[in-house]
């Protein structure tokens, strides 16, 4: 099929990606898309109560389809007056870049986090301070002047609270879960701390330097973006898969989830592990009884 996007949509700035750049893009929008019709596969297979990750992953994946979709057409990007190497000259600033990452990279963070017992109140604040961080990418890249390097600052500190808050609490909270949690957390944590380290280095070149082309950006955030979505949610996924989910409490509490848990003849194991959790959660905190649901009858002798 001849891909016709620049034709159909052209180019709206001086300084703009190529159709090498658009065929590209399509070829990362289908690995995405087969990605994204993989997840929802696996995890309909699931019970209901397993599926947080899958689900988190299908957010991830089906928004990044649509940014590439985007970009791949050549749409989602304004014409920003350039501070370097072709002055007086507009280049493709591609907010729907932002777009996609403002939702995906609170669920990558999450996919990561929910797996190590870290307190909510970090959380809260590792998510705020990833908001920080892309808000400031996306403002930084459409102000014109010298200025933009200021947001770009805003927005690698909040970069280096993350690394922190992965690297050290987060570590010390997933030691306490078990070997099996701790090797699944590493890994992708050091992926992750890894892969992202990419992302000020392609915006300093492309967004806010004007030293690489348009086509090269797509290139460099494309490879990221491939290894930051569809290759670690894959692999992250799949290392949960091996670990004893109910040590993680996600459940809601509602009846509506502990119900689904117990209807499922295969969730009763899962169900005395609940309970055994419930149990000794109560004892840590010196309660003398678990907290139970009559409705859900979790954490109740039968
Ligand atoms: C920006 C510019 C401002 C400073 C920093 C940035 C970092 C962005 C990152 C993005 C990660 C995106 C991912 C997308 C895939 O889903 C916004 C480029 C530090 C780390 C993982």
């Amino acid at each position: 099929m001849v891909n016709r996007a620049l034709e159909v949509n052209p180019p709206n700035a001086d300084i703009n990606i190529n159709y090498k750049a658009s065929n590209f893009l399509w070829a990362i929008f289908a690995a995405m898309l087969f990605t994204d019709i993989l997840m929802m596969a696996w995890c309909f297979t699931l019970p209901k109560g397993r599926r947080t990750f899958h689900y988190l992953s299908i957010i991830i994946l089906t928004t990044a389809s649509i940014a590439y979709f985007s970009m791949a057409s050549d749409l989602g990007a304004t014409p920003v007056y350039v501070e370097f190497y072709d002055v007086g000259y507009t280049r493709q600033i591609w907010y729907v870049r932002y777009i996609d990452w403002v939702i995906t990279t609170p669920c990558l963070l999450l996919e990561l986090v929910l797996a190590t017992g870290l307190p909510l109140s970090d959380i809260i604040a590792l998510i705020f301070f990833d908001e920080v961080m892309i808000i400031t990418g996306l403002v930084g890249g459409l102000v014109v002047s010298s200025y933009k390097w200021g947001y770009f600052a805003f927005g690698c500190a909040a970069l280096v609270y993350i690394w922190f808050i992965l690297l050290w609490p987060a570590m010390r909270s997933v030691t306490l879960l078990g070997p099996d949690f701790k090797r699944a957390y590493v890994t992708s944590a050091v992926i992750l701390s890894v892969v992202w380290t990419g992302y000020p280095i392609a915006w300093g070149l492309a967004d806010g330097g004007n030293y690489i082309t348009p086509t090269a950006e797509m290139v460099f955030y494309g490879v990221l973006d491939f290894v930051a979505k569809p290759v670690f949610t894959l692999f992250h996924v799949y290392m949960l898969s091996k670990v004893d989910y109910t040590k993680m409490q996600l459940q809601s509490g509602k009846f509506s989830e502990g119900a689904s848990l117990i209807s499922h003849p295969a969730q009763h194991a899962e169900l005395d592990s609940m309970r055994k959790n419930a149990r000794a959660d109560s004892t840590a905190v010196g309660v003398a009884e678990p907290r139970h649901s009559t409705a859900t009858a979790v954490g109740r002798e039968v």
